[in-house]
């Protein structure tokens, strides 16, 4: 049960209510960092994290993604149906074996800079490993 507050415990009328802006503003950054940690844009892994792109419904999930260097980046085909490989055209076309649905494929990335890649089957899915210093 919450006690009452008596009406004394509150800021006056006209004053600055510092005690209850400052409880609203931590409440805001709660927020935000919760907002950081959920959202997909913007979060970097670190190096001992493992980051994995889900593959689903002809898309890599998500499609762009930032990782610090020595980090492992796992693709999981999450379909139903569908094979899908992850193909790196820039790097001598190297390419994972076919993934059937449920099966994983991992690489790790120890130079920064941005690795671009597709779908061997299905050039048209694409997605890119952003690797930070
Ligand atoms: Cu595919």
């Amino acid at each position: 049960m919450i006690p009452p507050v008596a009406p004394s415990a509150l800021p006056p009328r006209g004053a600055p209510p510092a005690a209850r802006r400052s409880r609203i503003r931590g409440g805001c950054l709660a927020f935000a960092a919760s907002v950081c940690l959920l959202g997909g844009v913007g979060t970097v892994f670190a190096a001992d994290e493992a980051a994995t792109v889900s593959i689903r419904e002809m898309r890599f999930e998500p499609a762009a993604l930032t990782v610090k260097a020595g980090s492992t980046v796992r693709w999981s085909n999450d379909e139903k149906r569908s094979s899908h490989s992850v193909l790196f055209k820039g790097e001598g076309g190297l390419e994972s074996d076919r993934l059937l649905p449920g099966e994983q494929w991992q690489r790790r990335f120890d130079k920064p800079g941005r690795y671009p890649y597709v779908c061997g089957p299905h050039p048209e899915m694409a997605g890119v490993i952003e690797v930070q210093p």
